[in-house]
């Protein structure tokens, strides 16, 4: 089959070219439960950099017993593989729709694209920290820090991304640094050789091309942990914010996504599948998809596909029967916490464009 840029399959998104960022096509990223890597989604701040495996070390520092150094044999060799099949997200997914609300400027208008699911394979985080001798009890306001080799320009100066999690996360078996996505090595786009995978966080804190980890008493100092990926209020603007007053994201919220229809798609009169994906964050899981066919006056109980795991999004399905005339098209879901989903989009508003999961509509017209 043909290929574009990265390997991404012909009909893959390109949103910048640039540093590569894009996502694919929302009828395909709804079809299956893993996403195939030539439709994953790629969110890169900077360019890929070049990374000889054979030099390749990851350094462990910080407030640890041992400093280490080890070559991606040594990681592979001297630690258990586990495997963690995880949905990521980017913190903008859907920045289009607030960006229709008020303008957005600098930042790409994701669609519902900036999300894909994979089986990652790599070695536990915590395992790593143990030989490092870092132990839970070490845990207590402690945070992990990950540096990649990637190179950012932001505010006239130059350096590398990065950003933390608490450490208390990161000893979560669940979380874990990844050389194999779905089942082949990792893609230059991806990370290779090695990245974190954070299951249950937003997208930003699963560092690729990962060089770094420490161990420290405070979120890491980077641009995209103090600036970037913090939720401010809806009044506040770039210009006046005090960046402190900002949440710095974690754990994602509830989401539901339409992916069969677009924005005043044509359908045929009769029988219509809507279908989409859900999400819930921090371990929580999908307990209820409602949709609408009416705007959200009438809501029925989609069918849900998932397979129990906290860390993959559930696909949904629901049927409806049109007859002529325009309908409007709406998802919501609920999480096992019994959080649901804001109804207006204005109230998810926020300059930077994190975190939309209003209820997410799509007109539609049958005839
Ligand atoms: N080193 C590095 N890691 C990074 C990024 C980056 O720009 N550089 N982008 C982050 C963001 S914002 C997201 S959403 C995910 C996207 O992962 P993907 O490109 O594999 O989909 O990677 C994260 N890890
Ligand atoms: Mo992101």
């Amino acid at each position: 089959m043909t290929k574009t840029l990265f390997d991404k399959h012909v009909d893959f998104g390109v949103r910048q070219a640039n540093p590569f960022n894009g996502g694919p096509p929302p009828r395909l990223l709804g079809q299956s439960h893993i996403t195939p890597t030539d439709l994953f989604f790629v969110r890169s701040h900077g360019d890929v950099p070049e990374v000889d495996v054979d030099s390749y070390r990851l350094e462990v520092n910080g407030r640890v017993s041992r400093h280490l150094s080890l070559s991606l044999d040594e990681i592979k060799n001297n630690f258990e593989r586990v495997a963690v099949n995880a949905t990521l997200q980017c913190a903008g997914n859907r920045r289009e729709e607030l960006m229709a609300v008020q303008p957005i400027p600098h930042e790409l208008p994701w669609g519902v694209d900036a999300i894909s699911h994979a089986a990652w394979a790599g070695v536990r985080l915590r395992d790593v920290l143990a030989v490092a001798g870092v132990e839970s009890e070490a845990a207590l306001n402690l945070h992990v820090e990950f540096g990649g080799l990637d190179e950012v320009e932001r505010l006239n100066k130059r350096f590398r991304y990065g950003g933390s999690i608490p450490l208390a996360k990161g000893l979560s078996p669940e979380v874990i640094l990844a050389y194999e996505m779905n089942g082949e090595a990792l893609t230059p786009a991806h990370g290779s050789p090695l990245r974190t995978i954070v299951p249950g966080f937003i997208g930003a804190r699963s560092v690729k091309w990962l060089e770094r980890i420490t161990v420290q008493d405070e979120p890491s100092h980077n641009y995209f942990q103090r600036k970037a990926y913090r939720l401010f209020a809806s009044n506040a603007r770039a210009d006046t914010v005090n960046w402190d007053n900002g949440m710095m994201l974690g754990e994602m919220n509830v989401t539901s996504v339409i992916c069969s229809h677009t924005e005043d798609e044509r359908v045929g009169a009769g029988m219509i599948a809507v279908q989409g994906y859900a999400l819930a964050g921090g371990g929580r899981e999908i307990a209820r998809v409602d949709v609408s066919s009416d705007g959200g006056e009438s809501w029925m109980h989609a069918e849900l596909f998932n397979d129990t795991n906290p860390w993959a999004w559930t696909l949904w399905k629901a049927n409806f029967e049109l007859e002529p005339g325009r309908y409007q098209l709406v998802v919501r879901a609920m999480d096992t916490s019994a959080n649901t989903q804001p109804q207006d989009i204005s109230q998810v508003w926020n300059f930077k464009g994190y975190m939309n999961n209003a209820w997410h509509r799509v007109n539609v017209e049958a005839r």
